[in-house]
Parts: structure tokens; sequence; C-alpha cells
């Protein structure tokens, strides 16, 4: 057996087992949140089972949305699920969805899916295409779902194209600063829209990282780690980064200061690049951003005087260089930091961000994009079956094993099937005021969404969080160097 496979046999122990429902556990004390209080009831056979029962309705609704995608979209990227036709992204199929999908089902135990698609993807997928690419989104998507079911599977073939398509992506770090331009064309490696952003020129370490450490190759940790110091070295004097870069000026082209999209996951790969490399470049430049963050973007606030002890966190904008609040809005994107600060020990921090991101979620049933949170107003109502906050669910139940957020797993996983399940899929939200639907499946809804819930109901110890580190994208790596 290949070594790799050995952390699938918790994930193969749990899934071939029918432990009984343990789901009438639900529902006890509530503090005014919908959310249970006491964490002494939770019994220890749910601790250490987890929930059988709910694991396989999230098993279903992953097939359910799956065969929509088969029946409508194969091969192709994405299904649009009202339409029922099909989307790619570049004109020509890179396989986003089966890629993205692939090492859930084999999480999830989904072994004759997994097979076909793996099969399909080592027959079929090819890079050699005359087409520019976002290199962020190909490299979260496709080179971290390769790497991943590579490691899970041992097939080589996996691993052969994560290196052509890393290859390949490498003329977009040709700037003069080291970022990487946003788009590279595949076949001719001709570059082009130097206006990035720290997301994008900071969030490539654990997947070249980990395909240099595969290949025994530097090359691509070396490039990606370069862009991401280049991004940190022009932090403010105050430790913040903006939300718009120029890679071949290095200048910044907005100074807006957030943790929300076009900066969130930079963030995210400081600290995991240390954690899965041991790069000690990374804990400092991760420990000197998370300071700055708690003490510019953090917003730590008593709602109601009348209960002083009674605080709320979230974390709003501002701007890099003089810190100065601009902005009171958080949304669905930056429910990912829940699980980042998880994961960084700041385990107080992390739940009370979570409680507040649930608070966000609980005013319309489902959360916005954007959402004002001073005055409780959404600012933008789409909801695109983003991932973060079930994300950091699973993060914060796993360290602290609390039922509260089992309980808030089951309200968000009851409310998400409700509003964006459909016949043959599940739907975006174009608002989540109306609950009118909107005609995308984005394939992280596999990677992530499904993912991260399931692994909640799994029993806690399916993932050791600090062996594994799941990319931005959620697919895990392990260090297996
Ligand atoms: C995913 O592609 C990744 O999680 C990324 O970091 C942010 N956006 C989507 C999910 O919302």
């Amino acid at each position: 057996m290949h070594k790799p496979l050995l952390i699938l046999l918790s994930l193969i122990l749990f899934a071939g087992t029918a432990p009984p429902s343990f789901s009438q556990a639900a529902g006890r004390g509530c503090i005014g949140t919908g959310v249970p209080s006491s964490s002494k009831t939770i019994p220890s056979y749910l601790q250490k089972h987890g929930d059988a029962k709910l694991a396989a309705q999230v098993r279903a609704e992953f097939l359910h949305a799956w065969k929509g995608y088969k029946k409508y979209a194969w091969a192709h990227d994405d299904l649009r699920p009202l339409s029922k036709t099909y989307h790619d992204w570049y004109g020509q199929s890179l396989l986003m969805t089966p890629v993205d999908a692939l090492d859930t089902m084999i999480m999830m135990g989904l072994k004759d899916e997994a097979k076909v698609t793996r099969e399909y993807i080592a027959g079929n997928l090819s890079f050699d295409k005359d087409i520019y690419v976002q290199n962020f989104e190909v490299t979260i998507r496709l080179l971290g779902g390769l790497l991943s079911s590579y490691q899970l599977t041992g097939d080589k073939r996996l691993l052969a194209l994560a290196e052509d398509l890393g290859t390949r992506l490498l003329p977009a770090f040709e700037s003069p600063t080291g970022m990487p331009y946003r788009f590279v064309n595949l076949k001719t490696g001709k570059v082009r829209d130097p206006d990035s952003n720290p997301a994008e020129t900071g969030t490539l370490l654990l997947e070249f990282g980990t395909l240099s450490k595969l290949t025994k190759k530097p090359i691509f940790y070396d490039k990606a780690k370069r862009a991401l110091v280049e991004t940190y070295k022009r932090r403010s004097n105050i430790g913040l980064v903006g939300d718009k870069i120029n890679v071949e000026t290095g200048a910044w082209e907005s100074t807006d200061s957030h943790i929300s999209g076009a900066i969130d996951s930079y963030y995210e790969y400081l600290l995991k690049s240390w954690l899965l490399f041991d790069d000690q470049d990374c804990k400092q430049m991760w420990r000197e951003s998370i300071t700055a963050i708690n003490t510019y973007l953090a917003d730590d606030f008593n709602r109601d005087p009348a209960r002083p002890s009674d605080r709320e966190l979230w974390f709003g904008h501002a701007d890099m260089n003089t810190g100065k609040r601009t902005a009171t809005t958080y949304g669905a994107l930056d429910a990912f930091f829940p699980a980042v600060l998880a994961l960084s020990k700041d385990v107080s921090h992390a739940e009370r961000l979570l409680q507040s991101s649930f608070t966000m979620w609980k005013q319309n049933g489902i959360e916005p994009e954007e959402f004002n949170y001073r005055t409780l107003e959404v600012v933008y109502p789409g909801y695109p079956l983003r991932p973060e906050i079930v994300e950091s669910t699973y993060y914060v139940y796993n360290t602290t094993l609390d039922p509260r957020y089992f309980e808030m797993g089951k309200t968000l996983f009851a409310d998400f099937t409700k509003h964006c399940k459909t016949d043959e899929g599940y739907a975006s939200l174009k608002s989540v005021v109306t609950k009118e639907k909107a005609d995308s499946m984005h394939s992280f809804l596999f990677a992530e969404t499904f993912k991260y819930f399931y692994l909640l109901f799994a029993p806690p110890d399916t993932v050791r969080l600090d062996t594994v580190f799941f990319n931005t994208e959620a697919h895990p790596i392990r260090r297996t160097w």
C-alpha cells in the first residue's frame, strides 16, 4: 500500500460502519442564539464517532449535485443548475469540477465515483491549450486538487499532471517584482493583467511548495515564496496590506485593508506555510501580520450598553497606512477567519468571530456576500454556495468539541439544503433576502462546502488538523517528505 493511503484508514472505517444516529441529542438549552450553551451534555460517543446519519445525508446531497453535473455538464468545468447546461471558464474545459470533487469523493468513501472520475481525469485532462488562465484560481483548484488526490491515491499520473501544470504556470512569476501576473497562457507562456492583489500573489505556496517537495524541484517553492515575501515586504508602516497592487511597479493601487476577498487567503497561507513546511520566515510574517490585524481591523464592541460584558467581535476595513476605520462590513468570504484563528491557537477569538458569522447567517437564514455588522444590514445579497462559515464551524468544533458548534453546523446544513437545492443540483442565490436562485454551481461546492459539512459530522479525528493542512480550496495536503 502506498504510504499516503494510511490517512484513509480512519475515513474508510467511518464510511464503512453505520453507528446509530445521535441526532436526538440535539436541541438542548439555548442562549438566545438558537445554539445550545452547555458542553457538558455532549455524549462521548458523539465526540468520538460523529453523527453517521448526518454524514450520510451530506454524502447523499453531494451525490445529488454530482449526478446533476454528470447528466448535464460532464467533462465541462461547471454545471449551470437552472438552465441545465454547462459552463467552461476559458471556452475549453479544464475539468474544474471533477478535479475539485475528487478528493472529497475519496474522503467520503465514494469509491466507484472516485475511480471513474480519477480515470477520466488521468486519461483526458490536458493543459496543452492556447488559453489564458487565472494563475490563482487554477493553482488552488487544479494544482491543489491534483496534488491532494495524488497524496490520497498514490496515482503518479496525477502528480505528472500537477507538474505539467505547475511548469506551464511558472512564466506568470516573471514580473519585475517577482509577484505573478494574474493571467498566463498555458501554451505560449505569455502573461497579462499586472493589476493584482495579495490573495492572488500570496496564495500559491502550499501548492507550489508541495509540488517542489514531491518532484524535488526547488523552483516551484522558490517562485511562490518570493511572490509571498514580495507582497509582505510592501506592507505599510503599521503592518497592513491593501487590496490592489501592481506586480510590475510594486505600487499599491488601493489602500483598503481587510480580511475579505482579494486579501483573505494571503493571511491563511502565511500561517499554513509555516505549519506545513516549517518555514520560519512565514512564521515571522504571520506573527507580525496577525498583530496588525488584531490592532487595526478587529472591531471589538459592546452593542447594548445595558449588557457591558456582552461584547461582539468582528473584523472590518481600515486604511492600510493610517489604520483608520473605513467600513464596518464583513461577509461570507471573511468567515474563513475563525478557522485560521483556531488553527493559530487563538481559540477565544475564533469562537467569538464564529458566533458573529452565525449572527450574520441567521439574519436571513443564510449569509450574504457582504453585511454591515454595525447596522445589521445586507450590503450585497448574493450567496454563491460559499463554504467559509462551514469550514470555520468545522475547525472550531474540532478544536473545542463544544456541541454548540455541532448544532450550529446542523442549522447551517439544514438552511443550505433548504434554500439552495434544486431538482438536479444546487444553485447559488441571487439574493439571500428573496432567496431567488442564480444559474451557477461553482466547483468549490464539491471541493469545500460538502467536504467541510461532511468532516464536521464525521468523527473528529477523521482528519488531524495538526498534520493535514487544507489549501484554500479545501484540498488536504500532508507532509510526506
Ligand atoms: C474558493 O475558491 C476559495 O476558498 C477561495 O479562497 C475563496 N473563494 C472560494 C470559496 O468561496
